[in-house]
């Protein structure tokens, strides 16, 4: 079990905190990778179309040794597990989604699986719960976490459940 990675869960369809806790459950049973952290569950608005559900969002880190394109391919069955279609339109509404937001130290342009993750600075939703896991997270390319909330400038999203957080510093 060695690389750290990130993963970010999102849903706002069909009981959209139970299709997050069911992801991390599901994600936590893989083989070859273990759950070191996870943040609490955000209520965000939405990003793209504004007729949709408000979603919720949460990142988790885990330590594996999958391969980053194994670990996509699991990612994926487990959204269509759990009843993501890709019809419909672009940053449309699903049941989940499930990106790989920071793989180890890997940089890639590669369409198919790009590293960090594309939207990673320009989304409150991700970069939050991202910095309540690690607060001296630094992100390959592009700084510290701390760094890029402040570039941002949007305030902290609704935090709906707080289970770890006794354990760490206040994040807004
Ligand atoms: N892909 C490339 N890089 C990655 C990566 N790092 N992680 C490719 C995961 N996938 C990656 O993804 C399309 C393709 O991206 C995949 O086939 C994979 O090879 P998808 O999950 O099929 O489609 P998508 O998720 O609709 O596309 P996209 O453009 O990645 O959307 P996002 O960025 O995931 O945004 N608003 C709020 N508040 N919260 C949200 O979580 N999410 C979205 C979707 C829209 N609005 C939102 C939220
Ligand atoms: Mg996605």
């Amino acid at each position: 079990m060695s690389d750290s990675v990130f993963i970010g869960v999102g849903s706002n369809l069909n009981h959209p905190v139970q299709q997050v806790l069911d992801a991390i459950e599901l994600i936590s049973g893989l083989s070859e990778l273990n759950i070191k952290n996870e943040s609490s569950l955000y209520q965000t608005e939405p990003m793209g179309p504004q007729d949709q559900p408000s979603y919720i969002n949460a990142a988790i880190e885990v330590n594996t040794s999958l391969k980053p394109i194994e670990l996509l391919h699991a990612l994926q069955t487990i959204e269509t597990q759990q009843g993501r279609t890709r019809e419909g339109e672009r940053w449309g509404a699903r049941t989940l989604d499930l990106d790989i937001l920071l793989f180890a130290e890997h940089v890639s342009k590669d369409p198919l699986l790009t590293l960090p993750h594309p939207g990673l600075s320009l989304r409150s939703f991700v970069l939050y719960p991202l910095y309540e896991i690690d607060k001296q997270l630094n992100i390959p390319g592009l700084g510290p976490i701390k760094q890029l909330i402040e570039q941002l400038g949007e305030p902290c999203p609704a935090m709906i459940s707080s289970k770890n957080l006794e354990k760490r510093s206040p994040v807004c």
